[in-house]
């Protein structure tokens, strides 16, 4: 069956880690920009409501999904910071733009997380059309930008 990460109460056999000391980058898309707002806001507050200081969390923007890797690495570079989580939203249009944001993004995130050692979470909504990333961002599917940051908490209890 499938399940999804809609909070961290969800994984009672995992003791998590105290987060309170522990430095998170977030890395926002503007494209799509209403909605990448709202997973942050849904990671910062799954953050916080875990334990985080809110001067622990470092936000940072960047152009379009695309551009996420740079940014977590540029984050993910400096040794105080524990995981990086990275949010974007890339919706499918009239051409593959998707397919070479989505792979390109998948492989940057996967390497940047294994050259600094430390958790890089590929939070990536990607979807055929705005309303269905609009029901993963606080709408009838959750929020992505939750579970992103609850599987940043997670990798930390490592
Ligand atoms: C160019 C582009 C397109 C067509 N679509 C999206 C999208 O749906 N979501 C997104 O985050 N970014 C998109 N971009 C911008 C690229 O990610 C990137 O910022 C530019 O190609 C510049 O490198």
């Amino acid at each position: 069956m499938a399940t999804s990460l809609k909070n961290l109460s969800d994984y009672t056999a995992t003791t998590f880690v105290d987060i309170s000391e522990k430095r998170f980058g977030l890395v926002v898309a503007e494209w799509n920009r209403e909605i990448t707002d709202v997973l942050a806001q849904g990671a910062y507050d799954t953050l916080i409501q875990h334990g985080a200081k809110d001067e622990n969390i470092y936000r940072n923007t960047v152009p379009g999904s695309f551009e996420l890797t740079l940014g977590a690495q540029f984050l993910a570079q400096h040794e105080e910071i524990d995981a990086v989580i990275c949010l974007g939203v890339v919706i499918r249009g009239d051409t593959k733009h998707d397919d070479y944001i989505n792979h390109a993004v998948a492989q940057g995130l996967t390497n940047v997380g294994l050259k600094f050692n430390k958790p890089i979470i590929f939070g990536l909504v990607t979807t055929n059309t705005l309303e269905q990333a609009q029901d993963r961002a606080g709408g009838k599917h959750g929020n992505k930008g939750v579970e992103a940051a609850a599987a940043a908490i997670h990798m930390l209890s490592f």
